[in-house]
């Protein structure tokens, strides 16, 4: 199979900033003003800095932006008029992020950021690696209740059928849609709530990825081995943001290595 392109080429003396899983949320304004204040001070300055998902911790529309959700746009366009690219991906809270609809009549989100929407996943060279950004919940594929929902609220009608009801109603469901979330959580193992392991090797053999960076799963760490045909792999997971638990950090990315956290 031969590989995608790649859709950026970051230069080596690039300074690259990543993070993913704030989980803004008016309902917890401590991890916010954490991670406002960590993009804020530490994007400053760098070339690119990636959101690779769950920007949100409910996102029902573009037409839902709150005053936290515009405090981000500020910020990030801001960084982007200093000369920093901000690129945004969608996770699997904020998956109608930047959806259009003829019900909304706006600039999308991240318009508004100044930020560039990126698929999932993308392929990126990163200071001459060739690496796969991602949220993650793609390869969390033992959990195939949740890939059946993943591949409904991806499909196109169902978003156009969605984003036609009000916002106050699309606010209701997401909120139970929440609620039903954390409850099954708590009664899943450990294991299926992490990636597949094969999942992640097919995904960056397809994409001849020597690096993965992705969140979601919040369980950051570095992990390198090498695959069943001897290929060197690494995979980044970056942290969840949490102010109570003392998460979550931005990660930089300069001359060819991430930098430790603080
Ligand atoms: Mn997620």
């Amino acid at each position: 199979m031969s590989a995608p392109p790649v859709q950026l080429r970051i230069a080596r003396e690039a300074r690259v900033a990543f993070a993913s899983d704030l989980h803004l949320s008016a309902s917890d304004p401590d991890t916010a003003e954490m991670a406002l204040t960590a993009l804020h001070e530490q994007a400053r300055g760098c070339a690119h800095l990636f959101l690779l998902g769950d920007l949100f911790e409910m996102w029902v529309g573009d037409d839902g932006a709150d005053a936290l959700a515009q405090r981000l746009a500020s910020l990030l366009s801001a960084l982007a008029a200093d000369g920093t690219r901000v690129w945004l991906m969608r996770g699997n809270r904020d998956f109608l992020l930047d959806v259009r609809s003829p019900h909304l009549n706006m600039a999308t989100f991240s318009s508004r950021c100044t930020a560039t929407l990126l698929d999932d996943p993308c392929l990126i060279d990163l200071h001459g690696v060739r690496t796969l950004l991602a949220h993650g919940d793609a390869y969390c594929t033992d959990d195939t209740v949740y890939q059946q929902w993943r591949a409904t609220c991806r499909q196109p009608a169902w978003q156009q059928a969605m984003l036609s009801r009000s916002l106050a109603e699309r606010e209701a469901l997401g909120r139970q849609a929440r609620e039903h979330s954390e409850a099954g959580k708590r009664e899943q193992s450990d294991a299926l709530m992490d990636v597949n392991l094969p999942a992640v090797e097919a995904a960056m053999e397809a994409a001849h990825a020597a690096l993965l960076i992705h969140g979601h799963t919040h369980r950051p760490a570095l992990h390198r081995w090498q695959d069943a045909g001897g290929t060197e792999r690494t995979r980044l997971v970056l942290p969840d943001w949490d102010a109570g638990a003392g998460r979550g950090h931005l990660t930089l990315w300069q001359d060819g290595t991430h930098l430790p956290p603080g």
